[in-house]
């Protein structure tokens, strides 16, 4: 698949990471990409703004979401745990084993179906758009119990390892960690999860590793 547009002649450019601030699908890449030194341009996305829905972001991401990655021969990439997956070939960030790769991408799309779905949009109206979350609080309450029960596999997970997988850490920590270290923004309690509260100690303290702060800094500094 090419991207759209403009960008199928822009081959043999560095490759760009589309990316808004403050989200933890958008963290996942920026962090991946830290870790592994690679040499990405960061072009930032307003989503609050909509720019995600405007002519010049369509068409390079006709889906209208970040992230997204642009590859330097024009290939584009959606999905955040479809963009890690990318980043992290041929990398120690990648489960070495067919095994342990399954065993990552279970819990890859675990993130995306127990947890994500969930603590983002009861984050966005709590944390981000605070000045929404009166009008949204039946829901709001609703997104953190559906999240409980994913968190409290995921804790009990934890209880028995250092990262997710037994060989360490990898992408599939990058996955969860997006939105998982932000769940107190989503009004969730992390002392319910103490192994989920020092397993996020334990990631921040990764190599090179680089918070949503730093992604906002850098992403406000490349604008
Ligand atoms: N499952 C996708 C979710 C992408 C997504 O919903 N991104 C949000 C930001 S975190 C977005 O672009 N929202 C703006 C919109 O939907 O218009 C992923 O993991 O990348």
């Amino acid at each position: 698949m090419k991207a759209s547009g403009a960008l199928i002649e822009r081959r043999n450019l560095m490759t760009e990471l589309y990316a808004c601030v403050e989200s933890g699908n958008c963290m996942k890449p920026w962090l991946a990409i830290n870790q592994l030194g690679k040499d990405i341009n960061l072009k930032l996305v307003d989503v609050l703004k909509g720019e995600q829905k405007g002519a010049p972001y369509l068409a390079v991401n006709p889906k209208g979401v970040v992230p997204y990655l642009v590859t330097s021969e024009g290939d584009g990439i959606g999905e955040s745990n479809a963009i890690l997956w990318y980043l992290a070939e041929d990398t120690y960030l990648m489960p070495q084993t067919a095994l342990a790769r399954a065993e990552a991408l279970q819990w890859m799309f675990f993130e995306q179906t127990k947890l994500e779905p969930f603590i983002a949009p009861a984050r966005f109206f709590s944390y981000i758009v605070p000045q929404e979350r009166s009008s949204h609080l039946d829901e709001i309450v609703a997104w953190q119990e559906a999240a409980r029960p994913g968190l409290a596999q995921l804790d009990a997970h934890l209880a028995k390892r250092r990262f997710i997988l037994e060989q360490g850490y990898c992408i599939a920590d990058i996955a969860v960690f997006g939105y998982v270290h932000v769940l107190q923004e989503a009004g969730l309690d992390m002392e319910e999860t103490p192994n989920i509260a020092r397993w996020i100690e334990d990631v921040s303290k990764t190599e090179n590793f680089c918070s949503l702060d730093d992604l906002a800094h850098h992403a406000l500094r490349a604008a």
